[in-house]
């Protein structure tokens, strides 16, 4: 040892932190927040290595004056805008209910998008019939985008009744629908994320035409499936569209523990050789246009594209949660990007295509549409009520043929 060396500076374990906690507001200078209309858009057949100032900027369409500004502005109708509009109400509005019937004991758990609703809603318009999306339990915007799925078949599952497509076994709001493109959900986050890039990976082996759609939170970036997800893409040049939604919040724990302070969830893909946007999550024509973007990246064989969605997670994270005893309460007034639906509404009345009164229409009508839809599946049973499905299916579709020793379990309960 030298002994002229200075004495060594004790080392210092670093843990990010929130700047806002219960009673202390949020800085939210991290965000770094660009004006609407200042990012540039490439062409779609750009490299992914030319994407990197797009990985740490924000996409952004919709002014503070609700005007459409800029080069990402997309080619979307009065029409389609009033109908994206509807959509995202009608995903808060089948939320609020839900969570009114958790704590009604109609259900047993619940998990709302609020604040989240343009992500789903407008990504959906950029995907076509037969494209498979895999999603994770904050997505349902994208099935009450559709009008083929049912909302009452829907309730249904989260009630566990006997009208339950998944005859109860799985947890409330994990829902299945191969028929719209809307895999089954599971619990282990981030799963659905490598299976999106092996799937689209089939769809290139077999020289088919559709596309994968993945989808995270920032908190399950961290898991290793996401990572292992971004090699794959890159490597076999999959046709996905790898969504990573960051609203700030992994129940508790800040974005940064995930690893997004001073860098951003997109740069990662970036790093990993796929192109990379990160986008205003609450500007329904910024979503749809670097959706539609990423979808013909992926259709026109371009390989991967790797979005974050900077977003807030306005509600708590389930019905089990309480924010306030991690965050400010008054956090999402003051988060910078604003709430999706009161943006594209603003946009809309200014563009003389809305009016506060047509909206509070639209907010009765899809209120009368959700109770109905409730009212019935409820006719179907609830928690309350004991309507569950039989417990001898609990025994199928373990294996596609029930093996001797489930038969016998299932004779042995009687049933
Ligand atoms: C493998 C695994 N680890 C932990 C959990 C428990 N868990 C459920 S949701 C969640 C937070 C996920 O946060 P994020 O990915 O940011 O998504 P968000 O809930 O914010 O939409 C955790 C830790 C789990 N379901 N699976």
């Amino acid at each position: 040892m030298d002994q002229q060396q200075p004495p060594a500076t004790p080392l210092q374990l670093h843990v990010p932190e929130p700047t806002g906690r219960p009673g202390v507001a949020t800085d939210f200078s991290f965000l770094h927040v660009s004006p609407a209309g200042e990012v540039r858009r490439p062409p779609v057949d750009t490299p992914h290595s030319e994407t990197q100032d797009l990985a740490y900027a924000l996409i952004r369409v919709l002014d503070e004056q609700g005007r459409a500004v800029g080069p990402w502005v997309p080619d979307l109708d009065a029409v389609q805008l009033r109908r994206g509009l509807r959509a995202m109400m009608k995903t808060r509005i089948f939320d609020a209910r839900m969570l009114i019937a958790q704590r009604q004991k109609k259900l047993s758990f619940y998990m709302q998008c609020l604040g989240e609703e343009a992500i789903a809603v407008a990504h959906s318009l950029a995907l076509k019939a037969g494209d498979m999306c895999f999603p994770t339990y904050r997505q349902q915007g994208l099935l009450l985008a559709r009008d083929d799925v049912s909302m009452v078949e829907m309730m249904c599952q989260l009630m566990s009744n006997e009208r339950d497509p998944l005859k109860g076994r799985q947890l409330p709001v994990m829902y299945s629908y191969k028929r719209a493109g809307f895999f089954t959900i599971s619990g282990n986050l981030a799963t659905q994320f490598i299976q999106s890039v092996g799937w689209a990976m089939a769809s290139a082996i077999k020289g088919d035409t559709k596309i994968a759609s993945g989808w995270i939170g920032d908190g399950s970036t961290a898991e290793s499936d996401f990572h292992t997800a971004l090699t794959f893409a890159h490597v076999y040049r999959a046709p996905v569209i790898l969504n990573v939604v960051n609203n700030q919040w992994a129940i508790s724990t800040f974005q940064a523990i995930a690893g997004g302070e001073s860098t951003t969830f997109a740069a990662k893909g970036v790093g990993c050789g796929i192109a990379s946007l990160r986008v205003d999550g609450n500007d329904f024509l910024a979503v749809y246009a670097a959706s539609v973007w990423a979808a013909e990246r992926a259709r026109r064989n371009l390989g991967p594209t790797l979005i974050e969605w900077v977003t807030y997670r306005a509600g708590p994270h389930s019905t089990s949660d309480d924010p306030s005893k991690y965050r400010p309460a008054d956090d999402w007034q003051r988060f910078p990007l604003g709430d999706p639906i009161e943006r594209l509404k603003v946009h809309l009345i200014g563009l003389g295509e809305w009016s506060p009164a047509q909206h509070e229409q639209a907010r009765k009508e899809l209120e009368a549409e959700v109770a109905a839809a409730q009212k019935e599946a409820e006719s179907h049973g609830s928690l309350l009520d004991g309507h569950i499905p039989s417990a001898a299916s609990m025994f199928e579709d373990v294996y596609r043929d029930m093996p001797w020793h489930l038969r016998e379990q299932r004779q042995q309960l009687g049933v």
